[in-house]
């Protein structure tokens, strides 16, 4: 195991200014810790072979900039924070290779159009299970990964690497605390509840929404994230009630007012 190598990817972190990095032996995926787990194929050594380590990054998406969402400026953080984790986890690969380990990339999302969604609704890879499995968070009711930082407004990209690095712990104590807001504020009732895995994310109704609000440049839609009350983000803003999103409360006239004028620009 190679502990000076996990010293050098973090440091290389903090210099990029990415906040959460976590490390998962790639033999994890061998035993479910729940079901329906992540398929042979989809895991790391069977799409890159020899991989012994998953790398998993993590970048906020700013609170007040998803609480005007659907918006442009919501769309514009959401672009930003893709494109330094895919500068990030490029980067840390490089790194790697040129300590001679092979390692290689993996694209934050993975598909062309929203509408390839519908056809084919999953990605050749889930960024959601390597965050768990390497210690970053788990999973809530609204079926992305909960973190103790940032709640679920976190972004995620990984590194396959043939580098043995000393794993972090698995969080097995859930951060979600089912208060089932996101189920309600779901404008497309995409979202179950919590009997899961019987009951699954409608990901047609969801990649729907995101498609019809792209039309107007306007996706992603972000509601079942912004709603979540986990996350010490929520505190920097002066964010802890969650109350402030029902948008007929006139107690928080001067946030929906702002949020309405975000809205109306650069978005059909
Ligand atoms: C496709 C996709 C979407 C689609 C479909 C959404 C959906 N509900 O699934 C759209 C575009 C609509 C979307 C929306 C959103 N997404 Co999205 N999305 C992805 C993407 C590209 C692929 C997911 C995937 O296919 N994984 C691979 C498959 C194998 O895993 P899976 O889908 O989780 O399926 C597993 C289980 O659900 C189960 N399963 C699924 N279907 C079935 C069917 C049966 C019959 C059975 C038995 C089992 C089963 O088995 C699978 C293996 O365990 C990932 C990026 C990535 N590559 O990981 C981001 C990702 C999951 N999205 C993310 C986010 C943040 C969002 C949004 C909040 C939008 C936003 N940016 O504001 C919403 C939230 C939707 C929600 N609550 O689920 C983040 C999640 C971050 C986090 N904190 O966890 C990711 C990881 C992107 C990233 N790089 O950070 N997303």
């Amino acid at each position: 195991m190679n502990s000076r190598l996990k010293s050098g990817v973090k440091n290389l972190c903090s210099r990029l200014g990415i906040p959460l990095v976590g490390f998962a032996p790639a033999d994890r995926y061998d035993h479910p810790p729940f079901t329906p787990w992540v398929p042979e194929e989809f895991r790391p050594d069977a799409i890159f072979p020899g991989t012994k380590t998953v790398i998993v990054i993590g970048i906020p998406v700013s609170l007040p900039a998803l609480e005007t969402a659907p918006s442009i400026w919501y769309l514009e953080e959401y672009r930003t924070v893709n494109a330094l984790l895919d500068a990030g986890t490029h980067r840390i690969a490089t790194f790697l290779n040129e300590r001679g380990f092979a390692s290689v990339a993996i694209p934050r999302d993975g598909y062309g159009s929203v509408s390839i969604l519908k056809e084919k609704p999953v990605a050749f890879f889930s960024h959601r299970h390597a965050a768990y499995l390497a210690g970053l968070g788990n999973f809530g009711i609204n079926n992305v990964i909960l973190t103790r930082k940032y709640g679920p407004r976190v972004r995620f990209a990984s590194i396959f690497t043939t580098a043995k690095i000393p794993p972090d712990p698995v969080i097995d104590e859930p951060l979600c605390i089912e208060c089932m807001q996101c189920v309600k504020i779901c404008p497309v009732n995409a979202l179950p509840g919590v009997d899961y895995p019987k009951d699954l994310t409608d990901k047609r109704a969801c990649a729907t929404r995101s498609e019809e609000l792209a039309k107007r440049y306007a996706a992603p839609c972000g509601f079942c994230i912004k709603v979540c009350p986990i996350g010490e983000d929520r505190t920097l803003f002066a964010r802890e009630k969650t109350g402030i999103y029902d948008e007929t409360d006139p107690r928080h006239e001067k946030l929906h007012r702002a949020w309405a004028h975000v809205r109306k620009f650069g978005v059909r």
